[in-house]
């Protein structure tokens, strides 16, 4: 991957490389568009559920499929937009074996012809010991059959560029697997990193340092933001981008951010990703991240989404959550405490139609981008539940009516927020209508609420 840009990162990109329903061809080519006016210079295509990627990798591509990647290739070619086109070949491929090396490198060849000029080969999710009888016999370890395969691939590139994401992919950047294949492969092959973890919270310039010195070359940040796959599928990841050393371009060759297979919604992240990007030193997240909602959501609805987004801010990046709603909770049941419900009632209720405003804005009203709600529906559904819920709890309150058993209607709340399984309020309106109904969450009795549901 290659940039004559004077920005900081030479490498400033985006990855279609989440778990789950690939984008559709129309919304790759619009993103190309979105990448070139926020001055990202790199796409990789590498979705993991896309079979001529990874099940099928030997499969060469023919017929619509290959109209569709010529197409693709030439959008990225108008807007200048580097496309890295990757294959991941871990799940079957033998590496001893010179027909599966030819197979790839055919592979790759078919799309060379297309123009492509990057490639990625993902080694990543795939055992780390050797599978196949003929490859132990063959390599002492993975990290060998990987210098080999790495090697032979990047020899028949003929001056392609080439990007390897490595088994070991995440750590503290000394990993002996790091150790062997990274001096032992082509200086000018890049090497994707996700930092300390699969989603890191921070990257920080001592541990790219790290990962030069052990490789000899620089990271390419693989970084897993707003990524929300596999474990992550409850989580919506709209916020901005964070805890990224403003100095890391010094260490790093550049980042990559993986998108949410909701596209629309990771265009929130992927416009604070660009502005950092763009000027790491000046960038804020909270600046930022009002102007991208301002983009994508659009004016009409910007302060209904803003209402809900603050709602949903959690993930790696971020471990608080609905500080407005935080406090009014705290604030709440102190003066409730203190004697003072029902006049803290009006305060919590007034909240709570706010929210509920925004809710209905968004789900009821016709909106600018429609496509966003619908992929947002099951989180502002819970958000609305939750808003609905607190404002019962005022009305308890104003009536002097918050113990058993009239709490016990709360109960269908928490039992409905929990069976949408979505995360809003990050845990705090859980906590307050579990501490409310005194419902402790034990797994047993989770079950039992859970038959509370659908009342
Ligand atoms: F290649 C890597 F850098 C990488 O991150 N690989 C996958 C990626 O495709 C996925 O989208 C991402 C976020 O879930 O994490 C990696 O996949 C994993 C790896 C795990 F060990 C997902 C769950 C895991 F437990």
């Amino acid at each position: 991957m290659t940039s004559g840009s004077l920005a900081p990162f030479a490498v400033r990109g985006l990855i279609e490389g989440f778990y789950g329903n690939p984008w559709t061809r129309e919304q790759r080519l619009e993103l190309v568009e979105f990448m070139a006016t926020r001055d990202l210079n790199t796409f990789v295509y590498a979705p993991k559920d896309d079979p001529l990627v990874r099940r099928d990798w030997r499969t060469p591509y023919r017929g619509n499929d290959l109209e569709r990647l010529a197409e693709l290739v030439a959008q990225c070619r108008r807007h200048d937009v580097e496309l890295v086109y990757c294959l991941s070949p871990g799940l079957s491929i033998r590496y001893s074996d010179d027909a599966d090396l030819d197979a790839l490198c055919h592979k790759l060849a078919s799309v060379a012809a297309l123009g492509v000029t990057s490639f990625g080969l993902l080694l990543d999710d795939i055992p780390l010991e050797l599978q196949h009888p003929a490859d132990c016999a063959a390599f002492a370890d993975l990290a060998e059959a990987h210098i080999h395969v790495v090697g032979r691939v990047f020899e028949r590139l003929d001056g392609a560029g080439l990007v390897v994401c490595p088994t070991v992919y995440r750590g503290s950047g000394s990993e002996q697997y790091l150790a062997r294949l990274g001096p032992a492969i082509d200086p000018r092959i890049d090497l994707f990193w996700t930092g300390r973890a699969i989603c890191s919270p921070t990257l920080d310039l001592p541990d790219a340092a790290t990962f030069a010195e052990t490789t000899g070359r620089r990271a390419t940040y693989w970084d897993n933001y707003p990524v929300n796959d596999v474990a992550m599928t409850f989580e919506l990841h709209i916020g901005p981008y964070r805890g990224r050393d403003p100095q890391l371009w010094q260490a790093a060759r550049g980042v990559i951010a993986n998108g949410m297979e909701l596209y629309e919604a990771s265009k929130i992240a992927f416009a604070t990703i660009a502005d950092y990007l763009g000027a790491p030193d000046s960038y804020d997240p909270e600046t930022s991240w009002r102007a991208a909602l301002r983009e994508v959501v659009g004016e009409q609805e910007l302060e209904a989404f803003a209402v809900f987004a603050d709602n949903v801010r959690s993930s790696c990046l971020e471990a608080d959550d609905a500080p407005v709603v935080t406090r009014a909770i705290e604030l709440f049941a102190f003066r409730f405490e203190q004697g003072e419900g029902p006049a803290a009632a009006g305060d919590l209720a007034a909240l709570a139609d706010r929210l509920l405003t925004a809710a209905q804005v968004l789900l009821r009203g016709p909106v600018r981008n429609p496509a966003l709600i619908n992929e947002c529906r099951p989180w502002i559904t819970a958000f609305e539940l939750g808003a609905t819920a607190l404002r019962r709890v005022a009305e308890l309150a104003a009536d002097g009516k918050l113990e058993p058993p009239a709490t016990a209607e709360l109960r269908s709340y928490l039992a409905r927020l929990r069976h949408a399984r979505v995360r809003v309020f990050g845990d705090v309106v859980d906590m307050f209508l579990a501490d409310l109904t005194n419902t402790h969450v034990r797994p047993g009795e989770l079950l039992a609420l859970e038959g509370e549901a659908r009342p």
